[in-house]
């Protein structure tokens, strides 16, 4: 017999079936960083209106880089968390403060 799909010998298929992804895409926090001279307000309204924080959330936060150097603002994924960043930094450069924010991986 002669069929294209009789596979046997040297002419069988040894491919495994593909493994599912089963891993969640990286996570990256964004952190808001220290200065002197951003007002303290305009933070508080960056976190607010970037970051989905309510005015109490958004003033712990601002208070938190003000004395440590820096605070999380929140988990993303690389794209949502890039964009965050580019908007934050790009907005307070608008209004003329040195307002900084980055990135890490989880
Ligand atoms: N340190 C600033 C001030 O005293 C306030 C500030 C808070 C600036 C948080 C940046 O991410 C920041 N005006």
């Amino acid at each position: 017999m002669s069929n294209e799909h009789d596979w046997h010998g040297e002419h069988q298929l040894t491919m495994s079936p593909a493994k599912p992804e089963l891993k969640q895409p990286p996570k990256y926090r964004v952190l808001m960083l220290n200065d002197d001279y951003t007002p303290m307000d305009f933070v508080v309204e960056v976190l607010e209106s970037l970051f989905n924080m309510g005015r109490e959330g958004a003033t712990k936060t601002m208070l938190q880089v003000h004395t440590e150097g820096k605070a999380p603002c929140g988990l993303f994924t690389f794209e949502i968390a890039e964009a965050k960043v580019e908007q934050a930094n790009s907005y307070a450069q608008h209004h003329g403060h040195p307002l900084q924010c980055t990135m890490e991986q989880e």
